[in-house]
């Protein structure tokens, strides 16, 4: 007799080769055992461990699809997608260090940097002894990095950089930061967008930390200031120039997110099933009710849709076969649904679901930023707009 699986109806994992499996026991053991114990605590002092770093590290859990000749485990997409659902069914706020350090850090050294850049930076960012930050978005331009203003002005052997990043992940943390700034060969040029390696003991950076947020409070988030900022030639990507450069490295993060917000989904759905089980009102479980009973269907049917379209998407990654409008597709999906399974879970939990210890309040409010970061719902969707009709609608026209 087949039977049903009430965690993975569509048996997805029995899909999974030997490998993947095995990477994903690693990071659910390491989440289990090592992260969960610390979520309540990051959530409610507003903590990152910076043990937490090396820890992934030696795992293999930093950067885990990157060759091994740069202290990467050349594992596949599908691993580091099964690695940002173990991580996140924890907390979004440590996938989010995981995921900076992978995609938005060791990702575009590894594919826009020199051979150099390479060999320094990222066996050190696989081991977590170096921390990576990636400043796109600046305090007056968001959704529209193409907008920026921070400039890197040519001087000699090297730039000045001169403007701000804001909301930057991992910024007050970071050794290093990926910066994209407008490159200009005289003041007066338009200038073009290039990535620049800023390290934290140069002069005129400072990286001062964004307190009291009601999200993702068990990860640093940060500005990046730069005033008169030299930086070497030999920091700078030399090839790649234009928004391309960063969205390339937000496709490898936003196919993570996809994963991670599955984690959290899975957490909310199972927390609230048990909940309604074990909890009695009117003298029978509030599961046995037609209400509860149909809110868990509904988790489990957006969840069925959420594990297989991260799955297919990580195959198709590995086959090269990606458009970036599939992430987009699915960016969208799994974090606006994981974020309306929180939000249903919460509600199940009554009283209880506002405390600390139930969890899911915490994936409620971390999913709201994940639902905003590396574009947001609606941004998403007029990106895919734009492919369905042909029409870009994200200024007004006429
Ligand atoms: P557009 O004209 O669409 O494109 C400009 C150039 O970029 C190319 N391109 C892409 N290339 C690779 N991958 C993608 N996904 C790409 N999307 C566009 C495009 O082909 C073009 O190339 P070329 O050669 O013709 O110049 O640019 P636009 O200015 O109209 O962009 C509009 C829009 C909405 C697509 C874009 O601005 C956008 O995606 N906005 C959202 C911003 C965003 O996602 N920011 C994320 C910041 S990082 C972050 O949040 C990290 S949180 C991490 C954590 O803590 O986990
Ligand atoms: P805005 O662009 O001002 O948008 C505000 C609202 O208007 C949104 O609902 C949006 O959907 C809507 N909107 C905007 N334009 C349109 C339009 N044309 N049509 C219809 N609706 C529109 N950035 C980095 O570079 N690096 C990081 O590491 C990083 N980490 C982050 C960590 C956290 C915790 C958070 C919250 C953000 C982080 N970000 C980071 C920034 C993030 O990418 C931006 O917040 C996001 O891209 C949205 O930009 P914004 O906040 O300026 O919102």
């Amino acid at each position: 007799r087949n039977s049903f699986n009430i965690d993975d109806p569509f048996q997805f994992e029995s899909e999974l080769n030997e490998e993947d499996r095995m990477i994903m026991e690693t990071a659910r053991d390491y989440a289990q055992s090592k992260l969960e114990p610390r979520a309540l605590k990051g959530n409610q002092e507003e903590y990152f461990d910076p043990e937490i770093a090396g820890e992934m590290g030696e795992l293999g859990l930093l950067g885990a699809y990157i060759d091994p000749e740069y202290g990467g485990s050349g594992a596949s997409q599908t691993a580091y997608g099964l690695i940002a659902r173990e991580i996140e069914r924890v907390d979004s706020g440590y996938r989010s260090f995981m995921s900076v350090q992978s995609s938005l850090v060791m990702f575009p050294i590894l594919t826009f940097g020199t051979e150099e850049q390479k060999k320094r930076f990222l066996p050190e960012l696989a081991t977590g002894r170096l921390i990576g930050c990636f400043g796109l978005t600046e305090p007056d331009h968001g959704s529209d990095p193409g907008a920026m203003t921070t400039t890197a002005v040519k001087t000699g052997d090297g730039w000045i950089l001169n403007g701000a990043k804001m909301w930057i992940t991992n910024a007050p943390i970071a050794d290093v930061a990926v910066v994209w700034a407008k490159a200009k060969e005289t003041e007066d040029d338009e200038g073009v967008i290039r990535g620049f390696l800023v390290e934290k003991e140069m002069d005129g950076f400072s990286a001062p930390a964004t307190k009291y947020k009601m999200s993702l409070r068990a990860s640093e988030t940060g500005e990046l200031v730069f005033e008169d900022l030299f930086v070497p030639e030999e920091n700078v990507f030399p090839d790649i120039t234009g928004l391309k450069g960063p969205f390339t490295c937000l496709n490898s993060a936003r196919y993570g997110i996809v994963w991670g917000a599955v984690g959290a989904a899975e957490f909310c759905y199972r927390k609230a099933r048990q909940y309604v089980m074990d909890r009695n009102q009117f003298g029978y479980p509030i599961g046995a009710n037609q209400l509860p009973q149909t809110k868990l269907a509904n988790m489990l049917t957006d969840i069925s849709q959420m594990q297989l379209l991260a799955w297919r998407l990580g195959k198709l990654r590995d086959e090269g076969r990606e458009h970036h409008s599939m992430v987009s597709l699915a960016k969208r999906n799994n974090c606006g649904k994981a974020l309306e399974i929180a939000r249903t879970a919460r509600d199940m939990h009554g009283a209880n679901g506002i405390t600390g210890d139930y969890r899911v309040i915490h994936h409620m409010m971390n999913l709201e930023s994940v639902n905003t970061y590396e574009g947001t719902y609606d941004i998403h969707g007029l990106i895919l707009g734009r492919d369905i009709t042909g029409i870009q609608a994200f200024m007004p026209r006429g």
